[in-house]
């Protein structure tokens, strides 16, 4: 029997030796910028394998501590708006500058479709056949927390792989556009002329994150109301509050399939990122946007922990039955339940 246990044990090591192998391996193949590598370095950290979270916790320490970095470009718009071609168009632009480019996608939609952007790969075609790109689809049956912390660390594997500048592509509608936003530097939002905002399901709120508007399809027909367009919503952004950077929103318009209006689009995130990256206003931005997931992923945890925990259970019974009876009301019974659980840890 310990004979037994001694194998057990000497093939446990074995595995584990090798799983180690494979993190230094993919490592190595990530730093060297091998597009297969980095890809399947994303599929290990979005596996829900314990062993591989903890290989892959390793794997994006060393991303972090490298302290490779990019420019960090959200991409927003109602579907059709023209996202996908846009991107197809200016990030020819970015290659042009000797720029490596990685384009990523999140789709929380994805999870209840089972569907990735395969259809929209299809219209960046030249784009993903280029040597210096990489594009990776939303992974499917995951929530919204779940989509947001595996594009976080697919950003960190990008850099630490030597991407430039990282395109996140918002392909759902809802929440996307706020979650895109709080891991980007810079917030592009596409915007059709003439649809009118109530239309194009535009709220307020996400004109106020944006830090440009682009009215896109400005070609053919359409070319004059899209100048109509940037010069309202030219109008429109000065009853903004404005930006805690003090950075100055433009609009501008854009035709993806002429090829007009881009460099500008260029120029404009070129400066944002010369000004701030100087000010340090990126990287403040950045631990902000950090300390706010760890704020977050602390309640999941600690949520997560006492939904588990036999004392909390029955704790919680026990201070629903007063509430219901009347002798406590809610906040008393939370203060209660917490204060019990701080005194007396399982
Ligand atoms: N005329 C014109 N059509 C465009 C332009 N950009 C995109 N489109 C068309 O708009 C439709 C939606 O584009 P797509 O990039 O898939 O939009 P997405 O859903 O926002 O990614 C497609 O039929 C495109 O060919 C443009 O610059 N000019
Ligand atoms: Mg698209």
């Amino acid at each position: 029997m310990a004979n037994q246990n001694k194998i057990e044990q000497w093939f446990e090591s074995r595995k584990s030796r090798k799983k180690d192998l494979k993190a230094n391996h993919l490592w190595k193949g990530v730093c060297s910028g091998d597009r297969f590598e980095l890809s399947k370095a994303i599929t290990l950290i979005e596996s829900a394998n314990h062993q591989d979270r903890v290989e892959a916790s390793k794997l994006l320490k060393k991303c972090i501590s490298s302290k490779k970095s990019s420019w960090r470009i959200g991409i927003t718009g109602v579907p059709g708006v023209g996202k996908s071609t846009f991107i197809e168009s200016f990030g020819k632009i970015i290659l042009e500058k000797g720029l490596k480019l990685a384009v990523l996608a999140i789709d929380p939609s994805s999870s209840i479709s089972g569907g990735s952007i395969l259809g929209d790969k299809t219209r960046m075609d030249w784009l993903s056949n280029q040597e210096n790109v990489f594009i990776r689809p939303t992974p499917s049956g995951l929530n919204l927390g779940g989509v947001a912390k595996h594009t976080r660390e697919s950003i960190l594997l990008c850099e630490a792989a030597g991407y430039d500048v990282i395109l996140i592509e918002t392909v759902g509608v809802g929440q996307s556009e706020t979650l895109v936003h709080s891991m980007v530097d810079f917030f592009l939002l596409l915007m059709l002329a003439g649809a009118g905002d109530d239309l194009q399901g535009i709220k307020r709120g996400i004109m106020e994150m944006a830090d440009a508007l682009v009215i896109t399809k400005a070609d053919g027909e359409n070319l004059t109301k899209a100048k109509l367009a940037r010069t309202q919503y030219a109008s429109a952004l000065h009853l903004f509050p404005p930006k805690e950077n003090e950075w100055i929103v433009p609009a501008l318009v854009t035709s993806s399939i002429e090829n007009n209006g881009l460099e500008e689009v260029w120029k404009n995130i070129s400066n944002f990122f010369t000004k701030y990256q100087a000010e340090g206003w990126i990287q403040l931005n950045r631990s902000r946007q950090e300390l706010l997931i760890m704020n977050q992923h602390v309640s999941e945890l600690w949520f997560t922990k006492m939904e588990n925990d036999k004392k909390y259970k029955v704790e919680l019974e026990r201070l629903t039955q007063l509430v219901i009876s009347g002798k406590l009301n809610g906040y008393m019974a939370a203060e209660e339940l917490v204060k019990s659980l701080i005194a007396n840890p399982s």
